[in-house]
């Protein structure tokens, strides 16, 4: 019988919703292609908890290797700093012209330069000079939490901190100038699973020519 308030208090928990908001609170977000009905992977997904504290800032590392940059889409909180390692033989040399992000790192190989900062938020598009056809994307954030969708189109965040969330989702393919995010017109709910389906204006065919180019490069290495 000592039991039974506890048991009632659970229920009273449940009944009114409150249960959810004291568990962590977490959201299953799934993006997909709108034309096709495909998860899209790469899609970066933010969920901003007003009044909350931004992420922490980081040390990331985006490198080229086959005339590629690896990882082709990353996202950092706003202050975080990145450097570009080249891992080929070949020389590189990396630049951005967005305002998130105005760098320009001259030509270079093994000597990796120093790291560059990212303190505003926006989506930096980055170029080698050498290999037009080599692109990147870092995504600054203001967020409180952030993550890139798997291969199932799928991110999973949790420990949101309390308060209203915003969600904002963005791709490389989203439009041309790559500034611009897709919104949740509502605000999430606790512990929210969401599907969220994209209308992409950039034609993949860009990702067909590089892949050719690749191979192109590859071939160029290997002999
Ligand atoms: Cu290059």
């Amino acid at each position: 019988m000592t039991r039974a308030p506890h048991v009632l208090l659970s229920a009273l928990l449940l009944a009114t919703g409150l249960w959810n908001s004291l568990a962590a609170q977490a959201a299953r977000i799934t993006v997909t292609d709108a034309a096709t009905g495909e998860p899209l992977t790469e899609a970066v997904v933010e969920v901003d908890t007003e009044g909350a504290p931004k992420a922490t800032p980081s040390s990331e590392e985006i490198f080229q290797r086959n005339a590629a940059f690896h990882p082709h889409v990353s996202v950092v909180g706003t202050g975080s700093r990145v450097s570009f390692p080249n891992r080929d033989t070949t020389r590189h040399h990396v630049y951005s012209f967005s305002p998130t992000g105005v760098f320009d790192l001259n030509l270079y190989r093994q000597e990796t330069p120093p790291p560059v900062l990212f303190d505003t938020a926006g989506v930096a598009v980055l170029g080698c000079n050498i290999h037009d056809h080599m692109q990147a994307f870092i995504v600054v954030s203001d967020a409180a939490s952030f993550a890139i969708t798997d291969e199932n189109g799928q991110v999973n965040l949790t420990d949101l901190p309390p308060g209203e969330h915003h969600l904002r989702v963005w791709h490389p393919r989203l439009e041309e100038t790559h500034q611009q995010w897709w919104e949740a017109p509502q605000p999430l709910g606790d512990s929210d699973v969401r599907s969220v389906s994209l209308s992409l204006s950039v034609p993949e065919k860009s990702a067909a020519e590089q892949s050719t180019l690749q191979q192109r490069f590859d071939r160029a290495l290997s002999q």
